[in-house]
């Protein structure tokens, strides 16, 4: 553990990099999953098994937690990591995203953004500084710079103007966040789909010399090959000495590719959410546990597993959880997500460790490929 936050790079393997970030609440050993936090629950979770997963940082939401129980709230009560017993390093996202996609969005512009509240319908404004203050206050790790991200397919002055807008507010942030040796201040690429946008965000904010970077505006409704193609052109005028987080990504698949190409850092709600509704990921691919050719199966979801859930319940019990509504089977399909997105990421990091990440990723393909019976 360090005071201060530092990156270092362990093994470079092709494009694919091992690495490791260092702050003082604990180091994250990259590619790193986090499983996503939204209100201070890692859903259907106890955190201790979170972290038994092999979770070296979770993610929290800007926007969820201001409505609800409020920043001000969560300093007083210690901040969110003795809120809510999680000593580990926690990031959050701005809020900029949620506000779109959640809540009744009222105004965007240069001030910021102001929504309806999605739980009470009361109007709030949130500017890039706010956000920045927001943060702190719930006294997250990993800060992101307000952004603005725009859903795909979008006319490409609608990009340009919101990625230009982007790169303003993270200036803005910037100053905001000002020096916090433990902490750091990530700023996001946009650009959407269009090359020579995705270079000019990434040089402009190379330019501010922030102490991580994500890829934002990606997973927003375009194919899988363009995000991929956009990861390289994006990450082709990234500072490789430094974090690189894709926001909001993805299946076990899109993780895989996009660790080829040299991404650290990858956050999902793919896992716990799609568990609550009784899909499970496994080695060898994905199981709807709705379906009713599992209602007489007595073969757990994958015997080989360490987890639990995976190993000692019959796929007729978790099918019957499911059917029934029932809380335990969203918790046992949840606990069996997050393992294997986090024993996947373990394989890939021993993978690069070892210099056959290309191997890794072709067998791990396979098996998903022979399917299930
Ligand atoms: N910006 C922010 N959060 C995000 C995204 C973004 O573009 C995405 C896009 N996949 C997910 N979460 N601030």
């Amino acid at each position: 553990m360090t005071e201060t936050f530092q990156f270092k790079l362990i093994a470079t393997d092709g494009k694919a990099r091992r690495g490791e970030v260092s702050m003082p609440r604990g180091t994250i050993r990259t590619p790193a999953f986090m499983p996503v936090g939204t209100v201070g629950t890692v859903k259907a979770m106890y955190l201790d098994q979170v972290r038994e997963l092999g979770a070296d940082i979770i993610l929290g939401n800007t926007y969820h937690l201001m409505l609800r129980p409020g920043p001000e709230r969560v300093a007083r009560l210690g901040g969110l990591h003795e809120l809510i017993r999680w000593p580990h390093p926690i990031l959050t996202d701005s809020g900029g995203f949620q506000v779109m996609s959640l809540s009744g969005l009222r105004k965007l512009d240069e001030q910021g953004v102001t929504f309806k509240s999605h739980v009470d319908g009361a109007l709030h404004h949130m500017s890039p500084e706010r956000s920045i203050e927001i943060q702190g206050l719930l006294d997250s790790d990993i800060q992101m710079q307000l952004d603005e991200c725009v859903a795909l397919p979008a006319s490409p002055k609608e990009i340009e103007r919101a990625m230009e807008m982007s790169l303003r507010w993270a200036e803005r942030c910037k100053v905001a966040f000002g020096d916090q040796p433990g902490k750091a201040m990530f700023g996001i690429v946009q650009g959407g789909d269009i090359p020579h946008l995705r270079e000019r965000s990434a040089q402009a904010l190379a330019g501010l010399n922030l102490k991580g970077y994500a890829i934002g505006g990606l997973a927003v409704g375009e194919p899988q090959e363009v995000m991929l193609d956009m990861i390289d052109t994006t990450i082709a005028h990234m500072p490789s000495e430094k974090p690189r987080y894709l926001m909001g990504v993805g299946t076990p698949d899109d993780m895989l590719k996009s660790v080829a190409r040299g991404i650290d850092m990858f956050d999902c709600v793919m896992p716990t959410r799609s568990g609550r509704h009784g899909l499970a990921f496994t080695r060898r691919g994905r199981i709807n546990l709705r379906n009713a050719r599992h209602a007489e199966d007595m073969r757990p979801l994958d015997e080989e597993s360490n987890c639990p859930a995976a190993r000692d319940y019959s796929r007729a019990y978790l099918h019957h959880l499911i059917r029934a509504n029932e809380s335990l089977g969203g918790m046992l399909l949840t606990w069996n997500n997050l393992a294997y997105y986090q024993d996947l990421m373990a394989g890939i990091r021993k993978a690069i460790e070892e210099g056959r990440f290309a191997d890794f990723m072709a067998e791990t393909q396979e098996e998903w490929a022979r399917g299930d019976l």
